[in-house]
């Protein structure tokens, strides 16, 4: 089945600072890789030095086909101390900006992937009083790099897994007895705190930038139609409150990768354990494209009319041909969402390069494969397939 795209649909792949620059120093994730005694298995390092082959990964993307590039603006770089800016990180980016669209590719940024500068978080982070305004002095740092050519602005990335994982990453006890471990509700609120009040900022600094935060949605699955409130329930914290938080933006981020069923028990929702036969991605993930639509329409379920970019979507697999088949069904199901009303406008693949996840670098998501010794860009033939897709199917309205 051809994928058509409707006209402007963005048809781009995503990367995000830390897990492909390299060295991003002054973060608090470097610092928690460094640390003595650090659970992380190896630490980021160079990355895949996009930090200064940014120019060669743009063009291997647009020459692939693609029209648009999100990536992500590292705070720790711009503010590596408190209200010190660094002019040069923010004419690093301002050049990325530039370089993008003198290119042909649209600019979606991220402004908060993962990582925060070392101090906001050795102070207590989102959760210091002074947290959320700290964030938005720092996106109100960006209007001059973003100006009015970034249409697509992502406040907070994964929020939910942040308000998941920020216990844990800071040496917290977590309970996972139930699966994916709950979402801390305070840091929950004043995630959502954060991210309305850089809404703001980013309309005042321009009112035509369009601004949306991007959830991961585990497109959970009840195991059986009695375990549908345990469903409910389980997802509630873990995503839709941030679904529900994004009612009044411009659009709203999808990242889709597999689903989590869960069935009720005593103890509360959890989530079910794979059978030993289940077919993994490099993650331990099950094997699951159609978790893709399915997110969307759950999104759509929530939000309504709010338009949907699919912000992530992809694979970490060793076998380039099994990345092009489970995307090639992603979009199926993608398709199928659209062709039922969901307006859906643009489509990012995770990820341009393969990098840094967050721990190692075993699962390979890219398009592109990177030596990482040289750093010299493999592209696989992922990237030409997948780039030039809407234009084979001589499809795009
Ligand atoms: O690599 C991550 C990314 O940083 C956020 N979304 C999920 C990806 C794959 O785990």
């Amino acid at each position: 089945m051809p994928f058509t795209v409707p006209p402007r649909f963005l048809w781009g792949a995503s990367t995000s600072g830390h897990q492909t620059e390299g060295n991003n120093v002054s973060s608090d994730w470097w610092g928690l890789e460094t640390a003595p005694g650090t659970f992380v298995t190896e630490p980021s390092g160079d990355a895949v030095d996009s930090f200064h082959r940014w120019t060669e990964d743009m063009d291997l993307l647009a020459e692939a086909g693609f029209t648009d590039y999100r990536f992500g603006i590292e705070w720790a770089r711009i503010e590596p101390a408190e209200g010190l800016v660094s002019r040069a990180a923010v004419a690093h980016y301002r050049a990325m900006v530039k370089g993008a669209v003198e290119r042909g590719l649209r600019p979606l940024v991220t402004l908060h992937h993962f990582t925060s500068p070392r101090w906001f978080s050795e102070q207590g982070g989102w959760m210091n009083p002074k947290g959320v305004e700290r964030f938005t002095r720092f996106v109100d740092m960006t209007e001059e790099i973003l100006q009015d050519e970034v249409a697509h602005v992502c406040t907070i990335n994964e929020p939910n897994m942040v308000a998941i994982y920020t216990g844990a990453l800071a040496g917290a006890g977590v309970d996972s007895s139930g699966g994916l471990p709950a979402a801390d509700p305070a840091l929950t609120e004043r995630l959502i705190e954060a991210h309305q009040a850089a809404r703001e900022v980013l309309h005042r600094n321009n009112p035509g930038t369009k601004v949306g935060w991007s959830v991961a949605m585990q497109a959970v699955e009840p195991l059986t139609t009695d375990d549908q409130p345990a469903a409910r329930a389980f997802a509630a914290e873990r995503e839709t409150r941030f679904v529900e938080a994004a009612v009044d933006d411009d659009w709203f981020g999808v990242q889709s990768y597999t689903r989590l069923r869960v069935r009720a028990s005593a103890d509360g929702p959890r989530t079910v354990p794979l059978p030993e036969h289940a077919e993994r991605t490099l993650m331990g993930w099950e094997y699951y494209p159609a978790a893709l639509g399915n997110a969307v329409r759950e999104a759509s379920r929530v939000l309504g009319d709010v338009p949907i970019i699919v912000t992530e979507n992809g694979i970490a697999t060793a076998d380039d041909d099994q990345r092009i088949a489970y995307t090639g069904a992603a979009l199926e199901g993608l398709r199928a969402a659209m062709d039922d009303g969901i307006r859906v406008d643009g489509y990012f693949h995770w990820s341009l390069l393969d990098n840094y996840e967050w721990g190692d670098y075993r699962p390979t998501f890219g398009l592109i494969a990177v030596d990482r010794s040289t750093f010299e860009r493999k592209p696989r033939p992922s990237l030409s397939w997948l780039g030039g897709l809407p234009r084979a199917q001589a499809v795009v309205a």
